[in-house]
């Protein structure tokens, strides 16, 4: 099914100067970018983000990382993106990914994985694509490759 996730550089990951790096995998694999914005996020948006985790002993540092510089945020577009797209992340903590994944290639500490990605669950991409970008600011367009990505 065709969907759109959300994908944001982190911090660590512009600095670092990875964003060609990480926009390149999703590109070779035929995923469509539909969206894309480079900004500093506020601590506003920052907790509204980061929600779910409000009661974790790590929020703070994470709100205080996430709007440490900025970010490059970004819509992806394609089948299974959300899931796809997390494949190509690996696990949360980069130590734990596996080789060939963006974490497991790229970082190696928990509080600095480089980038973030809509989870599975029903409704997360939508939420945080809602909480990034106005609807105008997505773009509806076809890729010359599309017949040659998809039967
Ligand atoms: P994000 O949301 O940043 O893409 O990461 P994940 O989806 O892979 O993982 P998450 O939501 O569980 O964690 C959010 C963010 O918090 C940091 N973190 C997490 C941390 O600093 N210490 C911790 O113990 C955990 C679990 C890393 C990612």
């Amino acid at each position: 099914m065709t969907e759109r996730t959300f994908v944001m550089v982190k911090p660590d990951g512009v600095q670092r100067g990875l964003i060609g790096e990480i926009v390149g995998r999703f590109e070779d694999r035929g995923l469509k970018l539909v969206g894309a914005k480079f900004v500093e996020i506020d601590r506003d948006l920052a907790e509204e983000h980061y929600g779910e985790h409000e009661d974790e002993p790590f929020f703070e540092d994470l709100v205080d990382f996430i709007t440490s510089g900025p970010v490059m945020a970004m819509v992806w577009e394609g089948q299974d993106a959300v899931a796809q797209v997390r494949a190509m992340m690996g696990e949360t903590d980069p130590a734990e990914s596996a080789p060939g994944t963006v974490r497991g290639d790229l970082g190696l500490d928990l509080g600095r994985n480089v980038i973030h990605g809509s989870d599975t669950e029903e409704g997360s991409a939508e939420r945080e694509i809602d909480l990034f970008f106005d609807d105008d600011e997505l773009v509806d367009y076809e890729r010359i490759d599309e017949q040659w990505l998809y039967e």
